[in-house]
């Protein structure tokens, strides 16, 4: 199994060194990526050195800032010219446990979709504000009742996907930016009829560095969920009436 983790950063100089580092330990067979779209800290030039120095570790350059979703997109593109066969999706910041990895592996053995999750039995959720917290519940629970998902925690960034479930996929279709990219990738996952695992993990807010966390990715986040129920339910009910 050729595991590779894709870290998209922007701005992460100080949480990256440590996020590499760790996981470089916990899990030394993963390769790993890091996307980075010219960060103005420099992330992008350590990780260059890094690079130099490990020959599995790999720099994306990109020349704008353009959303964690185009990020992963390109990661995703460049895992599977590269024929890994599970490509890891994980935050630079810290809240992410690159130690409980491990667990997201086991579990893709017996799934095409593996999502950490601060909900399932066992899940935590470290020094978040209470308003996160509820910005959070929310954000996860319209989406899966308007999708109809029975998942916890599907805005989660910490994941493993099988090469082949991102293979099955149109890439090019996928626009969504922000946060709603995570349920976009997952709603397109159900769709294609894959299995779904959720795994407990321990989420930590950052300690470094600003959060890119916006107005703009909550308001893109939601628009997009209702468009994409509303257009499920609606081609349910033509298959129904059989148009
Ligand atoms: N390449 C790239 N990476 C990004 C971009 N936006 C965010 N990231 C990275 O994506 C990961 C998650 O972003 P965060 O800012 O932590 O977003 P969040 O986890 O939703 O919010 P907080 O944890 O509250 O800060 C981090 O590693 C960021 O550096 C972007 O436009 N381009
Ligand atoms: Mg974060």
């Amino acid at each position: 199994m050729r595991v590779l983790t894709i870290i998209p950063t922007y701005n992460e100089a100080e949480s990256l060194p440590g996020t590499l580092q760790r996981l470089r330990a916990a899990v030394p067979e993963s390769d790993v990526l890091v996307v980075d779209d010219n960060s103005p800290d420099g992330t992008g030039v350590w990780a260059d050195a890094q690079a130099s120095k490990d020959d599995q570790v790999f720099v994306m350059h990109r020349q704008v800032k353009d959303g964690l979703g185009g990020a992963y997109i390109a990661g995703f593109r460049w895992g599977l010219q590269h024929d890994y066969n599970v490509l890891v999706e994980m935050d630079a910041d810290g809240s992410h446990q690159p130690e409980q990895l491990p667990r997201l592996l086991e579990a893709i053995d017996e799934a095409d979709l593996v999502i950490g999750s601060r909900r399932v039995p066992g899940g935590k959720m470290v020094n978040w504000p209470w308003y996160r917290k509820l910005l959070s519940v929310g954000g996860s629970l319209y989406p899966q009742i308007l999708l109809g998902l029975r998942l916890t925690d599907i805005t989660a960034g910490f994941r493993a996907y099988r090469a082949t479930t991102i293979e099955a996929m149109d890439l090019d279709a996928v626009q969504s930016k922000g946060y709603g990219f995570q349920v976009d990738m997952t709603f397109r996952t159900a769709q294609l009829g894959k299995r779904i695992v959720e795994v407990p993990i321990t989420f930590t807010e950052r300690e470094f560095g600003e959060s890119k966390m916006s107005g703009n990715i909550i308001s893109e986040a939601l628009v997009n969920v209702t468009k994409w129920g509303l257009a499920a339910r609606a081609d349910k009910l033509r298959a129904r009436l059989g148009r």
